[in-house]
């Protein structure tokens, strides 16, 4: 695996990307949320904010708000996780774009499982593992600069994949021909994602502008369906999370530490042009 940026073979294209979460990493709204406990995700939220945050006393709400999102952010990794079933110590799982590694790492706290993750950026890399050290499960937990379209990994060595919020970044037929050639027979791949509603046409003004936001490229909801079907991956479960995650970005526009980009999601995921799904498949 790499030890620096320089050693990968990316396109432009994953260079900027790589060099967008060399900046936007530690902003705010990630900072503020992963001090609350040391776990620090690189994803949105889902459930009901408790209404208490909204009546704190003014000097304390913010602070309140930040940890109800990062409550929320949590929920949303454990229901990722849920999707797995029984994991066991041996097995191996893959997070493909981990971030600074928040769900993998809940991932070895609930399984006691071999985790490895992927990320093309460097500060995410050494963050994520430099938590792992810290909790003393480097042995298990290992975060690799590198990317997860070519992954090295042997074929069938992996029980279960999961990507959270990072598949709007690559080729989707590429990703999951990989992800289909490292999961064993039988194993899972889990996705949450945000992807554009293509039953009502092209991408919304809003959603363009969550691409430049994030300098993604937010795939349409049928071409989940399509790369899947092209390489083995067969849906067991199809569940549509927006009404779940509409409450987060409504507390968060009410935050401190809102980046400007809460308006965009909300309008998108009102008018319908905006998704934000989970899709559990198998593989065959
Ligand atoms: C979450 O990361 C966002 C992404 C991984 C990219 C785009 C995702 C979509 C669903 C479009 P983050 O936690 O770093 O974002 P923010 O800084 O806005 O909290
Ligand atoms: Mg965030």
């Amino acid at each position: 695996m790499a030890s620096s940026i320089q050693d990968l073979a990316l396109s432009d294209y994953q260079r900027s990307v790589a060099d967008y979460w060399r900046v936007h990493t530690t902003d705010p709204v990630n900072e503020e949320l992963g001090k609350v406990d040391g776990l620090y995700h690189h994803h949105y939220g889902i459930g009901t904010p408790d209404p208490a945050v909204a009546r704190a006393p003014w000097a304390i709400r913010d602070q309140e708000i930040i940890k109800e999102l990062h409550r929320l952010e949590t929920a949303q990794a454990d229901l990722l996780l849920d999707q797995f079933g029984q994991i066991e110590p041996t097995d191996r799982l893959f997070d493909g774009g981990c971030g600074r590694g928040g769900t993998s790492i809940m991932a070895h706290a609930r399984f006691g499982c071999e985790v490895d993750g992927m990320t093309i950026s460097e500060v995410q890399a050494d963050f994520a593992n430099k938590q792992a050290v810290d909790r003393g499960i480097d042995g298990h937990v290992r975060f690799h600069l590198h990317d997860m379209l070519h992954t090295g990994f042997d074929d069938g060595s992996v029980r279960g994949v999961w990507t959270n919020e990072t598949t709007m970044y690559v080729d989707l037929f590429d990703l999951y021909r990989e992800f289909a050639r490292i999961l064993r027979p039988g194993g899972r791949y889990v996705n949450i994602t945000g992807c554009y509603n293509d039953v009502l046409g092209d991408k919304s003004a809003a959603v363009r502008t969550i691409d430049a936001h994030y300098l993604c490229d937010v795939h349409a909801r049928s071409t989940y369906f399509k790369a899947l079907a092209a390489n083995g991956l067969v849906p067991v479960k199809v569940v549509d999370l927006t009404p779940l995650t509409i409450p987060y970005w409504e507390l968060r526009l009410q935050s401190s530490v809102r980046s400007g980009i809460e308006q965009p999601f909300l309008s998108s995921y009102r008018d319908t042009s905006f998704q934000y799904l989970m899709i559990v498949a198998d593989r065959i």
